[in-house]
């Protein structure tokens, strides 16, 4: 038997069903470089976990090669997560929903943590994050809403911003948030679209 610390290689996305939860129970997992991906910033690598609509991720830790980290296939419920190294990023929402992150903490990301391909809500409660690029991006160029809200966290280190968008439509909202090394809170949002306190 493995020793109860050692990391756990994914060879394959982890598919998390619809509706169900998976919890790590604080294992750390990493990714097969030559199948899933080195987590550089190659566009184009694989997720280590795939979640599809309702489905819960908890008490997981993901180190290097974190790969292209956590793809929610609709709303998602992330508790406890922890990115010791953001690989070429930790979380993309790939169709529209909900993704709450609660807990946990994300490092050492290159540019961004949290990725939103489609329209949603992203609410990232309780969480950590230092050495980033961006905690949140919507996609480059994309013009559908997106409302992001970020409660108690803790963030750090920050090459670009907190919460960026191209889009005129999307909101961003940060509450009880401690900075260190930000440069900016908000880009790209549309006057009046932003609130911090
Ligand atoms: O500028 O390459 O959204 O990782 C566009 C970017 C973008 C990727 C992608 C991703 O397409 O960063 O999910
Ligand atoms: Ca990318
Ligand atoms: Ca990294
Ligand atoms: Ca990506």
């Amino acid at each position: 038997a493995q020793p109860a610390n050692a990391a756990t290689t994914v060879n394959s996305t982890i598919i998390v069903p619809a509706g169900t939860t998976y919890d790590g129970k604080g294992q750390t997992f990493v990714a097969n470089a030559s199948t899933l991906g080195d987590g550089s910033q190659a566009e184009g690598q694989k997720p280590v976990f795939r979640l599809e609509a309702g489905a819960t991720l908890k008490n997981v830790i993901l180190a290097a090669p974190a790969a292209d980290g956590v793809h929610c296939y609709g709303s998602c419920n992330i508790v406890n997560v922890t990115w010791s190294d953001v690989g070429e990023d930790a979380l993309t929402l790939k169709s529209s929903g909900t993704v709450n992150i609660t807990g946990g903490a994300a490092y050492k990301a290159y540019d961004k943590v949290f990725q939103l391909n489609a329209a949603g809500t992203i609410n990232i409660k309780n969480f950590k994050a230092n050495d980033i690029g961006k905690l949140v991006r919507q996609l480059g160029g994309s013009t559908f809403k997106t409302v992001m809200t970020v409660d108690n966290c803790d963030i750090s280190n920050v090459k670009d911003s907190i919460l960026r968008t191209d889009a005129t439509v999307s909101t961003g909202k940060i509450t009880n948030t401690r900075y260190s090394k930000v440069p900016t809170l908000f880009k790209g949002f549309a006057s009046g679209n932003t609130s911090a306190s």
